[in-house]
């Protein structure tokens, strides 16, 4: 089977210290959790930035000096920076780190009930305006579905031509006001999208890794963290991304699936490589 892409969401916007102490805050927190990520195996690092007091924050400079700290310690890394944001934040505020010479990032793909009064907006509009900047800027997207109708949004968009191909999607599920985590979520999604396209799958709270299960099975690809998930077992905090990242390395040797380097990673997805 081809090799897995780890993927390691190792701060959020929304986790804080007081749910688990390991969520990184400072530029150097940052830069630590993704290097202990990376040398898990995690080849992407999806990235949302910090103020020092953990107010998450979309500001350009503070994401040029997390990614330069992150390029650093892990060397050729794919850093795939949050154009979600926060919850609230505008488009502009949002698109802030596609100024920087980066080559992946997420795309949202439909609005979305976020819990109690939350709604995490993503117009039709929103995701054209999204999506046009990373195609002029030579971004791939990474397609974030959290239920069945923001694929069927992208399939449209893609046919439009408002999204490029090549179509690479992450399928986050569990979140409370989303598509829920159970295999026929899974299977549903993954059938519902074109045979050439490639996912990944980002399973919130107690779905992180039974979907990270069976998205190895199918020949897909996982996202795990601590934006996604706190716990190593029930009840159990993780000490870091580093334990998410080692567990999905041990139950990827369950489907004899080899683990992706960057390099590797960004063949798969047909990326653009932007850094020296
Ligand atoms: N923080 C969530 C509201 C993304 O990174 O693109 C949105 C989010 C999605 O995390
Ligand atoms: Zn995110």
């Amino acid at each position: 089977m081809n090799k897995l892409i780890i993927t390691c969401a190792i701060s959020g916007a929304e986790v804080t210290k007081q749910d688990n102490s390991y969520v990184p805050y400072t530029i150097e927190e940052t830069a630590e959790e993704a290097y202990q990520a990376y040398l898990a195996g995690a080849a992407v690092i999806h990235l949302h930035v910090r103020n020092d007091d953990g107010t998450p924050t979309q500001d350009q400079k503070r994401y040029q000096q997390a990614i330069e700290a992150i390029q650093k310690r892990c060397p050729g890394v794919i850093i795939q920076p949050s154009t979600g944001g926060a919850l609230g934040m505008s488009r502009d505020e949002r698109l802030q780190p596609t100024q920087l010479p980066i080559e992946m990032a997420t795309l949202d793909c439909g609005t979305l009930n976020f819990g109690g009064d939350d709604i995490f907006v993503n117009t039709e509009n929103d995701i054209k305006y999204f999506a046009k900047i990373m195609k002029e800027k030579e971004i791939s997207p990474e397609l974030e579905c959290f239920e069945k109708g923001h694929i069927d949004m992208v399939l449209r968009l893609h046919k439009k031509g408002f999204i490029h191909a090549p179509l690479h999607f992450s399928f986050v599920l569990g979140v409370n006001g989303g598509m829920t985590g159970e295999e026929r979520d899974f299977l549903f999604l993954k059938e519902s999208i074109p045979d050439e396209a490639t996912f990944s799958v980002a399973g919130i709270g107690r779905f992180e890794f039974p979907l990270a299960l069976l998205s190895i099975q199918h020949g897909g690809h996982v996202r795990v963290g601590l934006e996604d998930n706190i716990y190593i077992s029930k009840g159990v905090l993780a000490k870091g991304n580093k334990e998410l990242v080692e567990k999905v390395v041990e139950l990827a040797k369950i489907y004899k699936r080899e683990i992706a380097t960057p390099q590797e990673a960004r063949q798969i997805l047909n990326i653009k490589e932007k850094i020296k």
